[in-house]
């Protein structure tokens, strides 16, 4: 099968070419010294073949704080130019073969015209993405005290129908999923009773659950705060967690890296809701002090190896039956998007390569003979190999870039796309934030 990608097969190929060689003495140098560990690489690789990572569809657009947003040369103005920007990062790192979409940022007419563009570009569709923490041109209602969980019974009505029409787009793009995250909450003590807000919050939820496709699943995205900055309805794994099983089989819990008070241990928590069949999906991005929407693995990559590490486990205890929907959430403030979801992407491949590195039967063994040090130094060597040559083999197998990022500035994309997308209007986005 052949795509209609939108950088050429001779650059990647003529640029891999400089690099193959060194590569598969690297690869080959890594296969020597992970047989001595009783690991096969081929088998490694493989599995690293099967994993799949979704491009938000505003992820390739430039973010912004809460104060100020600079926009680069070239950025897309609407979900066409989009999936063309990330039919870029799949041709380079091949592991990113969907987007995720979000409305009504992402709103067109031919829905069906959409999902034959995107399947032309060898990109399919993850879940979709609601917005009720915006208030939108000609909107009746606003969401200025909450959307689902608000007071008053026509907001949650037009955010319960907003959401009902995100199902509908998305089952005509071939999605599976809904994602909803809401800014619901309070910003005093008082304003807002919160068993009253949680019980509007189900009772909205169970009517949008109501109205999933057999096959579908809704996935609940919690956040400790902002918008809301005193209590937040859906503000923990906890609250998640209840309102999921309060609604049902199809209803799952998503973790986003970035939405915990600092140091909370989220690899526990993913460990929680695999346990229970509860884990839906992970939004990957780094922070430093809150949700900052950094790129993956850029301030602390052993938290993300060790979340890497849970979700290899429970991999390994569901024999093929785990299966989340992973997705980059992060905000690029001041980097070329692109480039930051390429070299995310490619810090996701080499970690999830380095936790399936991880030795478990020794690890069990460790763990069952309270040997701390033995166990913890397991964890340390899988996460200090060297798995680089593993990924950029993959990549080149499946017909990727060694060196996506080299690829891409040789490309000149950006350049091109400047003078083509030079208009500067553009379809809305997330110029304050981001989920
Ligand atoms: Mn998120």
């Amino acid at each position: 099968m052949s795509f209609d990608f939108e950088l050429s097969g001779e650059l990647v190929s003529s640029e891999n070419s400089q690099l193959t060689q060194d590569l598969e003495r690297d690869y080959c140098d890594l296969g020597d010294r992970l047989l001595r560990r009783g690991i096969d690489i081929e088998d490694i690789t493989r599995r690293l073949k099967a994993f799949r990572v979704a491009i938000p569809s505003w992820g390739v657009g430039t973010g912004g704080t809460r104060f100020a947003r600079f926009p680069g040369p070239g950025e897309p103005r609407n979900i066409y130019e989009k999936i063309e920007d990330c039919s870029v990062i799949r041709r380079l790192v091949c592991s990113t073969q969907t987007v995720s979409t979000h409305f009504p940022w992402d709103s067109v007419d031919d829905y069906e015209g959409l999902a034959e563009l995107a399947g032309s570009k060898g990109l399919g569709f993850d879940a979709v993405n609601s917005n009720t923490f915006q208030d939108q041109p000609g909107q009746a209602e606003s969401y200025k005290f909450g959307s689902l969980a608000h007071t008053d019974k026509a907001v949650r009505a037009q955010a319960i129908e907003h959401n009902i029409e995100c199902i509908e787009a998305g089952q005509k793009l071939g999605s599976r999923a809904l994602t909803v995250w809401v800014g619901d909450g309070s910003n005093f003590p008082g304003q807002q009773n919160f068993r009253d807000a949680f019980e509007r919050y189900l009772e909205s939820m169970a009517q949008i659950y109501a109205r999933l496709p057999d096959d579908w699943q809704v996935f609940i995205e919690h956040k400790l705060f902002e918008p809301a900055f005193y209590a937040t309805v859906i503000a923990d794994w906890g609250s998640s967690y209840l309102a999921a099983t309060s609604l049902g089989e199809k209803a799952k819990c998503l973790v986003d890296l970035g939405h915990h008070a600092p140091n909370t241990n989220i690899e526990l928590i993913v460990a929680r809701l695999a346990h229970f069949g509860k884990l839906g999906g992970f939004h990957f991005n780094d922070s430093k002090y809150g949700d900052d929407d950094l790129d993956s693995g850029s301030i602390n990559p052993y938290q993300l190896f060790l979340v890497f590490n849970e979700l290899a486990d429970a991999q390994e205890r569901s024999q093929n039956d785990f299966a989340p929907a992973y997705m980059m959430d992060q905000s690029h403030n001041v980097t070329d998007p692109i480039e930051s979801l390429i070299t995310s992407a490619v810090t996701l491949q080499r970690t999830l390569v380095q936790a399936t590195l991880v030795n478990r039967p020794a690890l069990r063994d460790a763990q069952a003979a309270n040997d701390v040090t033995g166990a913890s130094q397991i964890l340390q060597q899988a996460y200090t190999t060297d798995v680089s040559p593993i990924a950029a083999k993959m990549r080149l197998d499946e017909g990727g870039a060694i060196d996506p990022l080299a690829v891409f500035r040789r490309s000149e994309y950006r350049n091109r796309k400047a003078n083509e997308r030079s208009d500067l209007s553009r379809n809305p986005g997330p110029s304050e934030g981001i989920v």
